[in-house]
């Protein structure tokens, strides 16, 4: 197997950085050393077919994507990157595993879902993937399926507490699955927002003729999710269940999490980019010639964008530093304007839900190093080692040592990254949520697994170089 030496570089874990060099044989790490101690002229020298100049850069384990919905149905429509379009923006981005939503639809077997998503992904991933579970239905057959998941390899499922009459589930069916992740040890992941009394003020606004995308945040007002949030923590409370909120954007939310925390309660959340950087206020300004007002369209996403005004964004960040708030994914879910989004002109209940941002969420979370938001090593722990731990690939995943798959990453510091549609952009949208943000920063190279899949601003992988991850449980659980 080849072997690939990267020199002189700084090796950023989640606890530290050192000058040090990685040395890799075919798929693993097999050590982590002084930097040039494998001297030109040496026997291991000799046999390293592959040297990277890393200095100057940042040697960092490759960034875990734990929130993603390839080729979703979703909204009357399919959110548009496939398992090959998706993972290979990710790689361009630096992040080298996923771990997707499969997804059981309502009347739907949990096993016939499953392997629905099996098939969407195999031998079309450019990086490695695994799954986490949506029950849409909760009921006693989808209860007795769900305890064979984790031989599966699949450790969490996702409930909603939004969107009835798609994935919707009441407080009943949340305590009967609650207990089940409480005996399993499988991580019970939340959308976390109240549905049904959301779907009344949007009908409500509708009918005022308040029609525009911005309204969509206005429905799903911030006290819908804090009021979530704080109902799933105490049916986690009482059944003893762990529980991960996903995409928190309120900070009244964060606020839940963290009393939940400081009492010794197991409950952890996400955030992700859209809920630091954009607002609520800038989807309202958000006007085009070609779109008008629909514009906003482009940021609808749930949770909603909020309002900066109310200082949520600054919250999240905050969040990010008091461990309140412990890693950050994409809840990557991309839909085009023409033909999807546009489905919602006039009635911006009809607009599918997402934002594409995965291949821009670890130059975006460096940026917030660069501004004094997170410190370096914060960047790896959220971005890489906490997805690992949280969801059971650690050791495999999330750290540069040996025995690890070597997944990793070159980044550049001194290296700029100019994103939007005609820059960098490899998802499969006609827009970008981040069009004009530009990044003190650059993703260099990414190894997956030991190959080099993207170099010097050339994709070198392929559709099927991606495997299938059996997770474990989480490290979390106590
Ligand atoms: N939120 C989104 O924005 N898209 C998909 C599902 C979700 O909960
Ligand atoms: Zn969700
Ligand atoms: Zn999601
Ligand atoms: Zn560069």
């Amino acid at each position: 197997m080849a072997t690939t030496l990267i020199t002189n570089g700084t090796v950023v874990s989640a606890t530290g950085r050192a000058q040090a060099d990685v040395l890799i044989d075919g798929e693993r790490i097999t050590a982590v050393l002084e930097p040039g101690s494998v001297l030109l002229g040496t026997d291991v020298a000799a046999s390293v077919d592959t040297v990277i100049d890393a200095a100057g850069k940042y040697v960092i384990p490759g960034g875990i994507d734990a929130h993603t919905h390839m080729q979703l149905p979703f909204g009357g429509t399919e959110a548009s990157d496939t398992f090959e379009t998706g993972t290979r923006a990710a790689a361009w981005g630096g992040t080298t595993s996923i771990v997707d939503f499969a997804v059981q639809t309502y009347g739907q077997k949990i096993q016939d879902g499953l392997a629905a998503w099996h098939e969407k992904a195999a031998g079309n991933c450019a990086i490695d993937y695994g799954f986490h579970q949506i029950v849409g239905d909760v009921n006693d057959e989808s209860l007795l399926a769900m305890r064979g998941l984790v031989d599966e390899g699949i450790s969490s499922f996702k409930l909603f507490m939004a969107y009835p009459g798609v994935f919707y589930s009441d407080d009943a069916q949340i305590l009967k699955a609650m207990q089940l992740s409480r005996d399993t040890g499988m991580l019970t992941m939340m959308h976390a927002e109240n549905g049904p009394a959301i779907d009344v003020l949007a009908a409500q606004l509708v009918e005022q003729r308040k029609t525009d995308p911005f309204y969509h945040g206005k429905a799903r007002a911030w006290e819908m999710e804090e009021e979530a949030t704080h109902r799933a923590i105490m049916l986690a409370k009482l059944t003893g269940a762990p529980l991960y909120i996903v995409h928190v954007s309120a900070k009244q939310a964060v606020e839940q999490v963290a009393w939940a925390r400081d009492k010794g309660q197991n409950v952890f959340a996400e955030t992700c980019p859209q809920y630091l950087y954009l607002s609520l206020e800038e989807q309202l300004g958000a006007v085009s010639e070609k779109w008008g007002a629909f514009e906003g369209a482009k940021w609808v996403c749930s949770t909603p964008l909020r309002s900066r005004e109310e200082g949520h964004q600054d919250a999240m960040w905050q969040s990010l530093r008091t461990n309140d708030v412990q890693m950050v994914s994409t809840d990557h879910c991309p839909f085009c304007m023409k033909d999807q989004k546009e489905l919602g002109l006039g009635d911006f209940r009809k607009i599918p839900n997402g934002i594409g941002s995965i291949e821009h969420r670890m130059d975006l979370m460096y940026q917030g190093v660069v501004t004094g938001e997170i410190t370096l090593e914060r960047w790896v722990e959220l971005t890489s080692t906490t997805p690992a731990r949280m969801f059971g690939l650690y050791g495999q995943k999330g750290v540069i040592q040996p025995g690890a798959d070597a997944d990793i990453v070159v980044y550049d510091p001194n290296g700029h990254t100019s994103i939007g549609v005609d820059k960098t952009h490899h998802m499969n949208m006609d827009h970008s949520a981040w069009e004009g943000f530009e990044i003190d920063g650059h993703v260099d190279t990414v190894i997956s697994r030991g190959k080099v899949v993207v170099d010097d601003n050339q994709y070198l992988g392929a559709k099927g170089d991606g495997r299938f991850l059996k997770r474990g449980l989480s490290q979390y659980l106590i």
